[in-house]
């Protein structure tokens, strides 16, 4: 049954309202308590509780990196038939902009979403069992390669796909390397401990257009303003390999790419199974499995080893 948006359901971080709102974060960011068998030292738990993220090199060997980025080119050049809907073009072009439903559509990416160096940093943080909400690859191509404007995940999780809870991480794996020229993903370290209730009622098949081009459910200039001067704005920038680990709540967003040199990462969004997603809290019907998995969540089952 759809119910409607309405305010009278309980909702710590309501949004897609008349006025923008800053709202206190009301969930953990770290779930677990610190161990030493943790898949983190203590000092990157407490790192990734302040700032929001953490960014880790040489988890993968080159092998399993050039592995990657082949399966990465194969899926994105036309070798693969993908499952209908699950790519999105760049706005004005025929670029692929983005290639949705990794696991389903290749095996070396299930692996990889399953494996212990991904998905057991994710189970940590949480401190549940996890499953894949969205999976994705983005390519910022050269010359054409549009940014991706400051929005907060959840934000959007919440709103449009009824995500209840800040209990949700991402993972990024850089499959090219990412530098100051094209188009790193940038973070407001510590931005994720504020819910910034975004001002404007969701369209109708808002993902049509936000998947492109993100203008609804993204804050105004002058709370940017405020946030950034508050928290400043890091850039992940790495080799081919690297990985980021970022709360759904972190702000984020990146620069265009007009470099030649593509910018590309795998992208999994593990949510905890006691975090199901619900009816959305900010518009008329959920989006597309393609972009939340609302099935019944099903605990990863993580694999350890080499991927290839
Ligand atoms: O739609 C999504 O799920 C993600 N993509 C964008 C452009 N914004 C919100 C969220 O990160
Ligand atoms: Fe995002």
């Amino acid at each position: 049954a759809i119910t409607e948006p309405t305010e009278r359901r309980q909702d710590p971080y309501p949004s897609r309202l008349p006025e923008e709102r800053w709202l206190p974060r009301q969930d953990k960011t770290v779930w677990s308590q610190w161990r030493p068998d943790a898949p983190l030292t203590a000092q990157q738990a407490d790192q990734f509780d302040r700032d929001g993220f953490l960014v880790l090199k040489d988890l993968f060997t080159p092998e399993e990196v050039k592995a990657l980025m082949a399966e990465s080119a194969a899926l994105r050049g036309g070798e693969r038939t993908l499952m209908e809907g699950s790519v999105i073009t760049e706005p004005g072009s025929d670029e692929v902009r983005t290639v949705f439903r990794l696991p389903e559509q290749s095996p070396l990416f299930d692996r990889l979403a399953r494996d212990r160096r991904i998905a057991g940093i994710a189970r940590f943080l949480l401190g549940d069992e996890v499953y894949i909400h969205q999976s994705r690859l983005n390519y910022k191509p050269g010359f054409t390669g549009k940014e991706f404007y400051w929005h907060s995940d959840f934000e959007t999780w919440h709103a449009e796909d009824g995500m209840p809870r800040m209990r949700a991480v991402s993972a990024s794996l850089l499959l090219t390397d990412n530098d100051a020229l094209n188009g790193p993903l940038m973070l407001m370290p510590g931005s994720h401990k504020t819910f910034i209730a975004c001002a404007g009622e969701t369209p109708e098949d808002n993902h049509k257009s936000s998947l492109k081009k993100q203008e609804v459910g993204v804050p105004s200039h002058a709370a940017l303003t405020k946030l950034a001067a508050e928290h400043g704005i890091h850039a992940a920038t790495g080799k081919a390999g690297t990985l980021v680990l970022f709360d759904c709540n972190t702000m984020h967003g990146s620069n265009g790419n007009i470099t030649p040199f593509p910018r590309s990462n795998a992208f999994f969004v593990f949510n905890a199974v006691s975090n199901r997603l619900e009816e959305p809290f900010g518009a008329r019907k959920p989006r597309p499995d393609f972009l939340a998995d609302r099935s019944e969540p099903k605990a990863i089952d993580i694999a350890s080893g080499k991927l290839v």
